[in-house]
């Protein structure tokens, strides 16, 4: 059924932009030359898709179960190298990012006991938009399961890209459920990742913000949001302006995309690749998590967008090309014949295999019959476009000002060094698998320091032109949060700050000083006065982990005098602290 590709490169299709007289998008028509195909573990949790969250709620997990009939049906399993049923996220895992008393509450709520827990469910912001179902909790921890297993491997290099279709729940806030959203499977992956990687990227294209992402990493430098969405104030769930830009260490590391109605499939592709790749040059992430939420397509039940699934598929495409290690996840979508072939096209778009517009015969036939049995419906052109190029080019122009204040990739901070990366041989949670790919990725830690190039080697990518030198233990972990992803702390000292709120953070930068939201013309960046041969190649090994922490690209606070650069804008030298360091 797949046949594998071979000749031409899909920069040379003229897919997207020579139409032809058709006036949407065709699918994508790629040829990748086999050596060059990435290892993809697909991560499927068996019956997590039997999940409901009631009759009448537009979440509909059964999605899942189509997709992953589709991806099957197609021959999809024998391009793929690893197929996972995975183990179920644990309590304490689930507990590395949310509150204890949230995940307990979450743990024995039942469609049963709801009447006794009116009050909790009411703090726990459980109630029409996150019903409480049955089995939950189970449901939580089987699609976070897989998206930490995804992580996990990314991190010890044994995949280049991990697939998790029923993840992508991004409005979970540490506290409470938010949006269909209870347990932030994104926020706890990031979190493994970073026990390994020292930029994580991430990205959202489901038409809703991705706000429980965005506020998690808020002030973080360490991991830079992007989220694309339908903004108008109103619409769900209200946040992710343009100027919402991060606040403290994170203070640019965030990036919002407003868009309105109707966008159509040339605006949204040409917004989204000149966004990625000036955010991908500027952040210099070594790893990136693509949300891929399916209700930016045409005709979905709650969205607005109208884009086909080729210019969706096209998005993922155009971030898989980075060739960056690459958590894939799932998110909303609500038209479910639609959201199972836009993940299935998206699966072969990331394994790199062409696959037949006839869908394949499955048991689930009668879900596509009105579409004549079509991988690629008509979606399109059903919503009045609400955006204009001009409305668009101010975003893109804003957000390349945005991203003159980064500066270059940022540095680390060895602060922590997580203690379940100290005990992991003890943890009798994981399976065999798991405790030998994570020994294999402590090893490549120290092969590090021998100069053996590792797939995880978070130096690969930084090429020879980084001005900062960074210094790794023999564990390989950096962890700049002030608190490390801890499987076995326990949860009863930690403060419950912000996230305990409805989803917004209780700072706003409401004395921006960026001006760099409005139409600016581009100027060009500043270059660093720090010579760019300082401290490049490969860390050396160090007893004493060097803390190089960011607190160095701070905006410079009031009464300091910044510098301004030729375009008169106001840019700290992320590199001053480089000046303490001298030996
Ligand atoms: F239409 C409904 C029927 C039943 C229950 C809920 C809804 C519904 C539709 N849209 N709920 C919404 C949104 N909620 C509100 C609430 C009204 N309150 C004041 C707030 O407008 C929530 C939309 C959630 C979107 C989730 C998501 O697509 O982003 C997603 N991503 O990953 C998983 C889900
Ligand atoms: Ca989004």
């Amino acid at each position: 059924m797949v046949r594998t590709s071979q000749a031409s490169t899909f920069s040379s299709s003229p897919y997207f932009f020579d139409r032809g007289s058709h006036g949407t998008a065709q699918p994508i028509t790629e040829r990748v030359a086999p050596h060059s195909r990435p290892i993809v573990s697909y991560y499927y949790p068996k019956g997590v898709g039997a999940h409901h969250y009631g009759e009448r709620h537009p979440m509909k997990p059964h999605r899942l179960t189509l997709t992953n009939a589709l991806v099957m049906g197609y021959g999809l399993d024998r391009q793929i190298q690893n197929i996972y049923d995975v183990r179920s996220a644990t309590q304490a895992e689930l507990e590395a990012y949310h509150d204890h008393e949230y995940i307990d509450f979450l743990s024995r709520v039942t469609p049963q006991t709801q009447s006794d827990m009116r009050q909790m469910i009411d703090t726990f912001n459980c109630g029409e938009d996150c019903p409480i179902f049955a089995d939950l909790y189970d449901f939580c921890r089987m699609y976070t399961g897989a998206s930490l297993a995804g992580a996990r491997k990314l991190s010890a290099g044994t995949t280049d890209i991990a697939i998790n279709w029923s993840g992508g729940l991004h409005h979970a806030k540490r506290g409470e459920a938010s949006g269909f959203c209870y347990v932030n499977d994104i926020v706890l992956a990031i979190l493994e990742l970073l026990r390994y990687h020292p930029r994580v990227l991430y990205i959202d294209i489901d038409i809703h913000h991705g706000d429980g992402v965005e506020l998690a990493f808020y002030q973080s430098n360490r991991v830079m949001t992007v989220s694309f969405h339908k903004y108008t104030g109103e619409f769900f769930p209200g946040t992710g302006k343009l100027d919402d830009n991060g606040h403290g260490l994170g203070k640019h590391f965030c990036l919002n995309v407003p868009l309105q109605d109707g966008i159509d499939d040339e605006m949204y592709l040409s917004v989204f690749k000149t966004v990625i790749e000036d955010t991908i040059t500027a952040f210099r992430p070594t790893s990136i998590v693509l949300q891929c939420g399916a209700d930016s397509l045409g005709c979905d039940r709650l969205g607005a967008f109208n884009l086909s699934i080729a210019a969706h598929g096209e998005c993922v495409n155009f971030v898989r090309k980075f060739n960056l290690p690459m958590l894939v996840v799932g998110g909303g979508g609500y038209t479910i014949k639609n959201v199972s072939r836009c993940w299935t096209y998206e699966t072969s778009v990331l394994v790199g295999a062409v696959i037949p517009n006839e869908l394949p015969a499955t048991v689930y036939d009668a879900f596509f019959k009105d579409s004549q049995f079509k991988l690629h419906p008509p979606l399109t052109g059903k919503v009045d476009n609400q955006n204009s190029a001009a409305s668009l080019q101010r975003i893109t122009v804003s957000i390349r000002n945005k991203l003159r204040y980064l500066q270059g990739a940022p540095s680390v901070a060895m602060q922590e060094i997580p203690p379940d990366i100290q005990g992991f041989l003890e943890d009798e949670e994981r399976t065999i698998e798991e405790r030998e790919e994570e020994i294999s990725t402590a090893m490549a830690g120290d092969q590090r320091f021998e100069d053996i190039p590792a797939r995880n080697d978070y130096y690969d990518g930084w090429k020879d032109n980084d001005p900062v030198e960074i210094m790794v233990p023999t564990t390989p972990v950096v962890f700049a949060r002030g608190r490390a992803p801890s499987t076995r702390r326990g949860r009863a000292g930690r403060p419950r700050g912000r996230g305990r709120g409805r989803g917004r953070p209780l700072y706003r930068d409401d004395d921006d000083d960026d001006d760099d939201d409005d139409n600016d013309s581009i100027s060009a960046p500043r270059k660093s006065r720090k010579p760019k041969s300082r401290g490049r190649g490969r860390a050396k090994p160090v007893s004493v982990a060097a803390s190089v922490d960011r607190e160095s690209l701070k905006d410079p606070g009031p009464g300091s005098s910044p510098e301004k650069d030729s375009s008169g804008f106001n840019t700290p030298d992320p590199y001053a602290f480089l000046d303490d360091l001298e030996d």
